[in-house]
């Protein structure tokens, strides 16, 4: 075994490669970017060395600078983890070239799995069947259009030297080929540097399994099982499970088979997936990726095996440490992948700090995370957060595992798409396990319907705030308390509350989470009852219901409920008032509070709804606008100051 190995990744995969090594001994150099100074990675690692700026080819993808590091640190191998330089040839030949050894296949066997062609001429006489199609080498127009009438419409073109979806085209009648043809070339050229395309049959809804390969430098090759990972949206993996669901134990001992010898055809070494699309009773090779996968923890969960430990084994030269005989399926996995973006917006990456994170502390719940509190999700990366890996000894019991752990999880700061997976684990398709790879992208309503705001999480947000009014201490003293107390009875409090654009005012009568809500002319009981770590009990009525309730502590919480999660928004009763006193300039405090900030300075000019100061009252942040066009003319308040309702706050002329 090695004493030490330098890691040229990053993230979740990083702080994973180093449990690993921390576990057997092993010693780890970790390489950063500026950005990265504080990761997690860094601070978990036994040395580690910036390697450059923020951009990952100023860093992660420096070939030189890393193996500089690598020799002058001592490293006697290194592991590429996934992404980033992981399937370069070029950098595994040089990785050799260096002394070291890299902790994945052959350089040579890299090249063939990076082009589509001519992993499928190896396929083939290896017995791995093919989608039917052309992988030949005239690439003419008339060429490609004959072969494109053989294997009839619709088609699939492909750049012979592309990977995950891109280059590729959908043909669906022979008039559209010439103009397709034209462009997928034009697309794989810019990527690739190379235009040669491969055609294949287009299959309309196959689902995406993957087989789980090792092989050892002493000719054993063995497979751990497949995945399934067909929910996926713009080939980005959602969730991923083992065993794949509702496979007939023919095909999936046949495919499995014809993964080994994928991988034999290629002599290859250490951990490797091959890729299937499958189609109802057919399987067929789609590609191989030749590097640990994301997913692999459902693979480590179903096997009980650790696959870094076994990839740092092949490495070192040590034979397979199972015979195939000896490796076991047990039970069911899955995987979901919480990443910062936003579902509501298109799914567009989000950024910044990440100001709480609760991820589940469960002993039947993985948690793999390359991010803590406080740290920030940076725009040069992939947006992944963590990812949570449950098992059970069955399909069903998987699943409401996940729910949970989803339910329990909770991201303040960048948008994440944790409500989306509770959507899509919740879902008929994917409870049936028949999502197929196109679903997400068809239609994303399918899995993620947009749902009205059911009582109970309105009632539990109200509650909620209500709740946190009050204070605990000191209640005999009238004058401290803010609910709504008054000599002869308690006058109503009434709260602004937003889910997904839409406004409900309620009126709320009562304390300490037993409460009258008057919401449109109805009543409703509730009552509100912490359970610790972020669980409560919350009547309505006659029905009382576990729930969870996670607080980004600005007037904004997220309400998991009946296996989906609404985020809710407080407004402040007199936010569309900013303008009381407005025909004069001078503006007035809506009430009580502290002055956060001053935007505005005297004398400067302003516009209509640019925000001059923000206040904070009844713990929420308050921006206090512009009414009209116009200059500052004078400034009362300062920041810190404590403020009374209709203090003057500045005026406008
Ligand atoms: C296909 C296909 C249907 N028919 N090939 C997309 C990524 C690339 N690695 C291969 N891909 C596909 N190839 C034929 N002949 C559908 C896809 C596909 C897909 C495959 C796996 C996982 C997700 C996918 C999402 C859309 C399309």
């Amino acid at each position: 075994m090695f004493s030490k190995i330098l890691i040229a990744n990053r993230g979740e995969i990083a702080c994973r490669i180093i449990a690993t090594c921390r576990r057997l001994g092993v010693q780890t150099i970790a390489v950063y970017s500026e950005a990265d100074a504080d990761a997690r990675h860094v601070r978990l690692a036994d040395t580690a060395t910036c390697i450059g700026p923020a951009a990952a080819s100023e860093s992660y993808l420096r070939v030189e600078r890393i193996l500089a590091v690598a020799r002058e640190r001592g490293a006697e191998a290194i592991h590429p983890g996934y992404g980033f330089l992981s399937e370069n040839a070029d950098f595994a030949r040089a990785v050799e070239a260096a002394g070291l050894v890299l902790i994945g296949p052959s350089a040579e066997t890299m090249e063939i799995m990076g082009s589509k062609a001519a992993a499928k001429s190896r396929m083939e006489p290896a017995g791995v069947p093919l989608i039917p199609g052309y992988h030949g080498a005239d690439q003419s127009e008339s060429a490609l259009s004959r072969e494109a009438d053989r294997v009839g419409f619709p088609l699939m073109l492909k750049a012979a030297s592309g990977g995950g979806g891109k280059g590729m085209r959908v043909v669906r009648s022979e008039k559209e080929f010439a103009d397709a043809l034209q462009a997928a070339r034009r697309e794989a050229a810019g990527a690739f540097g190379d235009e040669r395309m491969i055609l294949e049959r287009y299959l309309e809804r196959p689902r995406h399994i993957e087989a789980q390969v090792f092989a050892d430098a002493h000719g054993q090759t063995v497979h751990l099982f497949e995945r399934d990972c067909s929910s996926q949206r713009r080939h980005q993996k959602i969730i991923e499970e083992a065993p794949a669901p509702a496979l007939p134990s023919r095909i999936r001992a046949d495919l499995l088979a014809a993964a080994v010898r994928a991988a034999q055809a290629v002599d290859y070494r250490g951990a490797g997936t091959v890729e299937f699309l499958v189609d109802g009773e057919d399987f067929f090779f789609l590609e191989m990726n030749t590097r640990l996968q994301v997913e692999h923890p459902v693979t480590e969960m179903i096997t009980g095996l650790d696959l870094v430990e076994w990839q740092l084994r092949v490495a070192a030269g040590e034979p397979l440490p199972l015979a195939q005989e000896q490796i076991h399926s047990r039970g069911h996995a899955m995987e979901a992948r919480i990443y910062a973006e936003d579902p509501a917006r298109g799914f567009v990456p989000s950024s910044g700090r990440v100001r709480h994170l609760t991820l589940p502390a469960d002993p039947n719940v993985r948690v793999d995370s390359g991010v803590e509190v406080g740290d920030t999700v940076s725009m040069h990366y992939d947006p992944m957060i963590a990812k949570l890996i449950v098992h059970a000894d069955s399909r069903d019991v998987c699943r409401a595992r996940l729910q949970d752990a989803l339910a329990a999880s909770f991201i303040a700061g960048p948008a994440t798409n944790l409500g989306f997976l509770q959507a899509l684990a919740a879902s008929d398709d994917f409870a049936r396990g028949s999502v197929d790879t196109g679903l997400l992208d068809r239609d994303p309503a399918a899995v993620n319907p947009a749902l009205d705001l059911p009582i109970e999480s309105l009632a539990a947000a109200a509650a909620y705030w209500l709740l946190m009014q009050e204070p605990v201490a000191k209640e005999s003293c009238p004058w401290d308390r803010c609910d709504g107390w008054r000599l002869g009875e308690n006058a109503p409090r009434s709260l602004d509350i937003e889910c997904d654009n839409q406004r409900w005012r309620v009126e709320a009568y009562g304390h300490a989470g037993d409460y009258r809500l008057d919401l449109d002319g109805t009543a409703w009981k509730a009552r509100l009852e912490p359970l610790g770590h972020s669980r409560f009990r919350l009547a309505v009525d006659d029905h009382s219901h576990q729930l969870r309730i996670h607080s980004h502590e600005d007037a904004r919480l997220d309400v998991c409920f009946d296996q989906r999660r609404w985020t809710l928004t407080r407004h402040a009763r007199f936010e569309q008032a900013e303008a009381l006193g407005s025909n004069d300039g001078r503006l007035l405090a809506p009430m009580p509070g502290r002055i956060l900030e001053i935007r505005a300075s005297e004398g400067t000019p302003v516009q209509e709804g640019e925000t001059l100061l923000i206040m904070e009252a009844m713990k929420m942040e308050l921006a206090i606008k512009a009414p009209f066009d116009g200059r500052v003319e004078e400034l009362a308040v300062e920041p810190g100051s404590l403020v009374e309702a209709d203090a003057w706050l500045l005026t406008i002329a």
